[in-house]
């Protein structure tokens, strides 16, 4: 008997122990998001070492390759032409574009390069790279903030959005997908694996469903939960190009009016393509009233340099940056680590 009543005394007290564990988790939870400020502050990369120098140094190695002979160049001295000639020809290889080399290069003439060439050289990329490159996750009162993703086919929107869907969530946030790209029954499917993997919730119609309506019905589930964001997919391509930047202005209507309101746009653009990227990204601008870039694949063939070609060229910041195919290989982009990761001997 005594035993029985021992065992029931212990099973209550650690019952209540856990009760209250969860409870005071629970209480803290909203202290936390009260004190997030209305407008996020930068993004974090989830793991420290993913992104930073070395880690960019081995999966930008294709882009890192380009600058070895600036690496290579003396750093004693003022700079002289043949050296000049060496960081112009980099530049231009790794697609910073025409102005912007000739820009930097004037640069480090003017100055003399007094610190070395890859240090000065340095110190001109970041100038370039100097964008705000914050990302906003809150909507004004009562409305359902909406991060829309365009771009041309293949450029790696749904796997993008996929990595962006476990990083929230690991970040505490909830996740609605919206599969905006009804033009073929597989990107809705390829959504919905990476909605298992993440955890989100997806919203999704058969083939050919006005993408319009799909968004809609995921703001109004969004809303029903209290989920904290949601990441709308949208095709690629139409039968012609006009029908897509027409069907993406509406699908933008749809997800900025309440209770949505859209609060990124996000232009992706697949690295590998160069200054191609550029002339896509001029078509989609004034479609979408893009807010920032995902720069994918920058791991593969690319040149890194495309990176300060975009910012110049479209006056619209990189937030993201693609360094692989695995959930993780999606980073906040920092400036200083890239940089470094082109340059640092
Ligand atoms: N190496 C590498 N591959 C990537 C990256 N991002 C996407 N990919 C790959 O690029 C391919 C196309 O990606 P998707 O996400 O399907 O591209 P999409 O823009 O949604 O294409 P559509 O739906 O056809 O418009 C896939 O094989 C991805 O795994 C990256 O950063 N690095
Ligand atoms: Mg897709």
């Amino acid at each position: 008997m005594i035993v029985v009543i021992v065992v029931v005394v212990l099973v209550l007290a650690v019952g209540g122990v856990v009760v209250a564990r969860r409870r005071s988790r629970r209480d803290r939870a909203p202290r936390i998001r009260a004190a997030m400020p209305e407008v996020l502050v930068r993004d974090v990369a989830s793991r420290p070492s993913l992104g930073d120098v070395e880690d960019l140094e081995r999966r930008l190695s294709s882009s890192r390759s380009l600058f070895d002979r600036v690496r290579s160049l003396s750093a004693q001295g003022s700079v002289n032409e043949e050296q000049l000639a060496v960081v112009e020809e980099v530049l231009l290889r790794s697609d910073v574009g025409l102005s912007a080399t000739n820009e930097i290069v004037a640069s480090l003439r003017e100055s003399g390069a007094p610190q070395g060439v890859a240090n000065s050289l340095r110190a001109a990329l970041l100038t370039s790279l100097s964008a705000d490159r914050t990302v906003r996750v809150r909507a004004s009162e009562g409305r359902v903030p909406v991060w829309l993703f365009v771009g041309v086919n293949g450029v790696g929107k749904t796997t993008s959005i996929g990595k962006l869907a476990q990083r929230h969530i690991n970040e505490g946030r909830t996740v609605v997908l919206a599969a905006g790209d009804t033009f073929r029954a597989a990107a809705a499917e390829q959504l919905a694996q990476w909605a298992t993997r993440s955890g989100a919730d997806i919203v999704r119609a058969s083939e050919g469903a006005d993408p319009g309506s799909v968004v809609h019905d995921a703001l109004g589930r969004a809303q029903a939960r209290g989920t904290d964001l949601v990441l709308a997919d949208t095709a690629g391509r139409r039968s012609n190009s006009t029908n897509l930047l027409d069907e993406l202005a509406k699908i933008r209507r749809v997800a900025d009016r309440e209770p949505g309101e859209v609060v990124e746009t996000f232009m992706v653009l697949d690295a590998t393509t160069g200054q191609n990227a550029l002339s896509q990204a001029r078509e989609f601008l004034a479609a979408a009233a893009v807010t920032g870039i995902v720069l994918t694949k920058l791991d593969g063939t690319a040149r890194g340099g495309i990176v300060v070609a975009i910012e110049r060229e479209l006056g619209i910041p990189v937030k993201y940056v693609g360094v692989g195919e695995g959930v993780d290989d999606l980073i906040v982009f920092n400036p200083e680590n890239f940089v470094d990761s082109l340059l640092q001997a």
